[in-house]
């Protein structure tokens, strides 16, 4: 493998990170599953706007190739390499009452965590096999779920074009075909091995190997955030009473991604906010501040449509899950207060 071609168009992490010395050192790696450093930085070289530019292929990715990936991870996260992780997902922890009781401004409430299996590779080193016996193992655990929890698999083999896209319309299902998961391996053998499960109203759903093995993802109407919060809490828990997920002291729990390692938690609000839009610049202030990022409506990589956006918490290592979701709450009362003292 030759030193990538990197053009001033290659504006990732990986690709400030990766010197020339650090590629020798790296190159001619391999993890116990196989996974080389070309593989890990494929799709930040095929994609320059990536952001971040690397993936891993197991937990082992992490310290092999950390000459790398430790300045990525602490540029996004703020975290050293002596730092170690913390959790708490205690619903009584978090301070958070309802900040839009008529629903004049907060559309939706999500929030996500990534997991792994603690006994297979990642997505971007599974082999089809393996990620075959990741869908099995994890839909008959959530097909045994009893209560508000209990719901049925959906494979995506098999599923009418029709019922994925108003799925992935409705903000439930990932999109199909994202060219940085494809570049990763992420792709690979689709539309095997992948699908979505949820209960019936569709307030709790797990997406089996996307990105990650799991996203385990609590949602509604409104902005009941605590809500929301304590549904996947509670699903967190009854999960790990069925399978191990990969964990370590230092990162906490082990994604694919770098930036989602930690917490692996995306908290985030769909929000109207027509008024500040108008003011890019102080919008973006305002949600630097409070660690926050925006995205648009149909999730990364989208625009914002009729001034709704997508605010979510930023950082995800380092901190625990309620501090997570305080990060998105704090934020979001903030830009309420200003889109309210905005004049027409
Ligand atoms: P992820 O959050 O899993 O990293 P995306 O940013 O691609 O991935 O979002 C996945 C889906 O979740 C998208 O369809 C997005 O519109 C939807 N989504 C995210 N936040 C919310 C929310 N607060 N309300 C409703 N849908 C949401
Ligand atoms: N690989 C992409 C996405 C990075 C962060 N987002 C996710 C979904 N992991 C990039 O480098 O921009």
């Amino acid at each position: 493998m030759k030193y990538p071609n990197f053009t001033k168009e290659h504006k990732s992490l990986m690709a400030k990170y990766l010197s020339k010395e650090v590629f020798e050192e790296l190159k001619d790696l391999k993890t116990p599953n196989g996974f080389t450093l070309e593989r890990a930085i494929k799709s930040g070289v095929d994609n320059p706007d990536s952001g971040i530019g690397v993936y891993a292929g197991d937990i082992e990715s992490y310290t092999v190739f950390g000459a790398l990936l430790d300045p990525i991870i602490e540029e996004y996260h703020g975290f050293l390499k002596s730092d170690i992780h913390k959790s708490n997902l205690n619903p009584d922890d978090l301070n958070a009452p309802n900040l839009d009781l008529k629903n004049e401004y907060i559309v939706s409430t999500r929030i996500r965590v990534g997991r792994n299996l603690a006994d297979f590779p990642l997505g971007p080193a599974i082999s089809k096999e393996q990620r075959d016996e990741v869908e099995k193992i994890v839909s008959s655990a959530l097909n045994s779920l009893e209560g508000s929890l209990e719901g049925r698999y959906f494979p995506l083999l098999g599923m009418s074009e029709e019922d994925r896209l108003s799925l992935v319309q409705d903000h439930f299902l990932f999109k199909a075909g994202d060219r940085f998961l494809e570049s990763a391996g992420l792709n690979r053998n689709w539309p095997n091995g992948r699908g979505i499960y949820h209960n019936n109203e569709k307030t709790f759903l797990v997406w089996i190997n996307e990105e990650d093995e799991l996203r385990i993802i609590s949602m509604q109407k409104g902005g009941d955030i605590k809500e929301v919060f304590s549904r996947l809490a509670q699903a967190i828990k009854e999960l790990e009473k069925m399978m191990k997920f990969a964990f370590s002291k230092h990162l906490g729990y082990i994604t694919s991604c770098p930036t989602n390692l930690g917490t692996a938690m995306r908290a985030s609000v769909h929000i109207a906010l027509p008024k500040l839009a108008k003011d890019m610049e102080k919008f973006k202030a305002i949600t630097d501040k409070y660690h926050l990022q925006i995205r648009g409506v149909h999730g990364e990589h989208s625009q914002s449509e009729g001034g709704i956006y997508d605010i979510s918490n930023k950082r995800r290592l380092g901190v625990t899950e309620v501090q997570c979701v305080q990060d998105m709450y704090d934020g979001v009362k903030a830009l309420i207060e200003y889109e309210k003292a905005l004049c027409d």
